[in-house]
């Protein structure tokens, strides 16, 4: 039996190992010289925790309420895309071990998995992140499917629709969606993983968006291809309020930065917003998360919904982000880490280490629940 995983980075190891080349590129790469990928691991730094002792933490409560739900900690799984390139099954897995944990998880428009086989897994906090695109009858018909699916909450990406420029991927890639033939070669030398990603005959591979891919599209990586250019390039404020009108759940904006975004989004009338930069992989250069955050609390108040992403690998890292002021923090490359290394046991081991060393945390700085967090346990770094 493997021996289990001390911390995220051994699971980035392994899925390194279990993964071709361009799949772990895709997995990692940052846009441009990664600048910004970098810097969101740095940011953590620049916060210490002051940790006030003689406090009984013996018993400690991570659960937190968001739009009336109760979830077990203040986590949700990321929308990912594309995870059938990690292994088959890789959405349902992520989806069951946030279902198992009792926190959130949040499906990609370019799931691997479609929304139907998601709602299979009865999540009871089963979020929807919508890419707009630009044909309308399909931005409602994935709303409409959303909701059918009993998807609870709308997360509306907003920081994609110019896609980044992932040089790491682009080299593993003769041409667009085609792969080099050091990168076939270097998929012959994974056979594990071959074996670990075959679909069944008959289940297409383009999840939520094969039904709106040409038959003639739908082969291999054509509709992941075709899928790119369909974004709606001319995403605006309007679009949102139309998005608004058609969503009667609770609807966050993701991607953003800007403190003035922030305040508009409420003002629009968003339940939320999620700080992030896409986990560095859109516009190189820009500020990580967590250096606006507190500015974006202080502006939109304390009632506001504000989540946050894009750097978290441990349990400090989040407990960090919700001292200054973060509702909850979504895990991305941690959890695909978990799920390309070992599947469903792999993606719980991921979860299962933020979570204990959230809870760590928490006892070292002697708060009893996660209502105890605040500014007050910090000192930001010169
Ligand atoms: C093709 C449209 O969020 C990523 C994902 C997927 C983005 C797909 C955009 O790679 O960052």
């Amino acid at each position: 039996m493997k021996r289990l995983a001390l911390n995220i980075e051994e699971l980035r190891q392994r899925a390194k190992r279990a993964l071709p080349r361009f799949a772990f590129s895709y997995l990692e790469g940052g846009a441009d010289d990664e600048q910004t990928l970098r810097d969101n691991r740095r940011v953590f730094a620049r916060w210490r925790f002051i940790p006030p002792v003689l406090n009984d933490a013996s018993e400690r409560d991570l659960s937190v309420t968001l739009y009336g739900q109760k979830l077990a900690a203040p986590l949700l799984i990321a929308p990912t895309g594309y995870n059938g390139m990690l292994r088959y099954g890789a959405d349902a897995m992520l989806a069951r071990t946030a279902r198992d944990a009792g926190i959130g998880y949040i499906q990609s428009t370019v799931s691997t998995a479609p929304i139907e086989e998601i709602a299979d897994e009865h999540l009871p906090q089963h979020w929807f992140q919508l890419y707009v695109l630009k044909d309308r009858t399909v931005t409602t018909g994935l709303l409409e499917r959303a909701k059918a699916a009993g998807c609870t909450t709308l997360v509306v990406s907003v920081d994609a629709v110019h896609f980044g420029n992932r040089e790491k991927d682009k080299r593993n890639y003769r041409r667009p969606m085609k792969l080099s033939l050091p990168s076939l070669f270097d998929i012959a030398l994974h056979p594990a993983w071959v074996w670990r990603t075959i679909r069944p005959a008959g289940v297409p591979g383009f999840g939520n968006l094969t039904p709106y891919i040409p038959a003639d599209k739908r082969r291999g990586a054509g509709g992941a291809s075709y899928f790119a250019a369909q974004m709606d390039m001319r995403l605006s404020w309007e679009t949102l309020t139309w998005i608004r009108s058609q969503w009667s759940g609770p609807m966050l904006i993701k991607g953003i930065l800007a403190p003035d975004d922030a305040t508009r989004a409420f003002a629009a009338g968003i339940d939320g917003i999620v700080l992030s930069n896409h986990g560095g992989r859109q516009l190189d250069g820009s500020v990580s998360a967590m250096e606006v955050l507190p500015e974006i609390r202080h502006r939109c108040g304390p009632d506001a919904t504000i989540l946050i992403d894009s750097g978290f690998r441990r349990g400090t890292d989040v407990v960090k982000a919700l001292a200054l002021g973060a509702n909850g923090v979504l895990l991305g490359r941690p959890m695909l880490y978990g799920v390309a290394a070992d599947g469903e046991a792999g993606a719980k081991q991921a979860l299962a280490l933020i979570l204990q060393e959230v809870d760590r945390t928490l006892a070292q700085l002697g708060c009893t629940s996660i209502t105890r967090l605040g500014p007050h346990l910090l000192r930001p770094q010169s």
